[in-house]
């Protein structure tokens, strides 16, 4: 019988790739984001894979429980959760930032995973199986100027995730925390609010991280034996460092 994930965010970037890899090796895959057309545009795009569509905002709690519990049966038994939704918005120091978007990044990135990893575990705990991959970041390990809320967001991730491991201590339910470096999706673009070219600039003469690096890593973690845990790991574009502490000099 084919293993069922669950990518919240499939509707682009990291979560798009990982859709289409694991539809690709013959899982059945669920695949959630706000943007209906293009969910819609990824089951026409395999049309020989088992992919059920739910659009739905994250950050909605309600909206969160009532897509999870009528799932029909045949997508019922979740094996793998991709927690990927998430984003960045503006790049102002604390002073200048705009609090509307610390709101949201705190609603999607903090309580929209609370909320589908809260949905979803019932499933796996009654089997006592599956795999929950949260997306980190590097930024929730180094701080960059104007990463503040965003970093800080990525750092509860973290958190939560060595918390999530614990607590499920017994259930045989293995939790990553993914924390990739910068990647070229559409990431920037909704950072700057669709500034196409502020968002090139952020990639411009690099070679960022590709959004199948994630996706193959995602992949390979899942088919390590079950007895097999990956806490946590920081994947960056070799030409990107964390560049140490800086000081500003007169
Ligand atoms: P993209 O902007 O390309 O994709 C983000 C995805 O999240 C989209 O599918 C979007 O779908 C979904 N999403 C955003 N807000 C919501 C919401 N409220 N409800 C449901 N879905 C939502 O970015 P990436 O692929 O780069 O980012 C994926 C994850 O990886 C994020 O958590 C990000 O923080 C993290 N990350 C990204 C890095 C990078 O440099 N790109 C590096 C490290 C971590 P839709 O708009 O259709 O709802
Ligand atoms: C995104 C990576 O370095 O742009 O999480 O903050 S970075």
């Amino acid at each position: 019988m084919s293993k069922i994930v669950l990518i919240t965010g499939a509707t682009s970037g990291f979560g798009e790739a990982t859709a289409e890899r694991f539809a690709k090796e013959g899982y059945k895959v669920i695949i959630t984001g706000r943007r209906k057309e293009r969910l819609d545009a990824f089951k026409a795009r395999f049309p020989n894979a088992d992919i059920l569509t739910l659009c739905f905002d994250v950050s909605d709690r309600k909206a969160v429980f009532d897509a999870i519990n009528t799932l029909p049966e045949a997508y019922k038994s979740i094996d793998i959760l991709v927690n990927n939704a998430g984003l960045a918005l503006g790049l102002g120091r604390v002073p200048e930032a705009d609090l509307d978007e610390w709101d949201t990044m705190i609603d999607t990135n903090i309580k929209g995973l609370l909320y589908v990893t809260k949905a979803v575990l019932p499933i796996m705990v009654a089997r006592k199986s599956g795999y929950i991959f949260n997306l980190g970041s590097i930024a929730g390990n180094w701080p960059y100027e104007g990463g503040n809320v965003y970093g800080a967001t990525k750092a509860f991730v973290k958190q939560f995730s060595l918390n999530l491991r614990t607590d499920l201590r017994g259930t045989n339910i293995r939790v990553t925390n993914i924390e990739p470096g910068f990647a070229e999706t559409e990431f920037s673009d909704v950072r700057f609010k669709g500034d196409k070219e502020k968002a090139a600039q952020v990639y411009k003469g690099t070679k960022a991280l590709d959004k199948e690096d994630i996706a193959h890593t995602i992949f390979t973690l899942s088919q390590l034996p079950a007895h097999v845990d990956v806490t946590r790991i920081e994947i960056m574009p070799t030409m990107q460092t964390c560049n140490g502490l800086f000081v500003e000099r007169h």
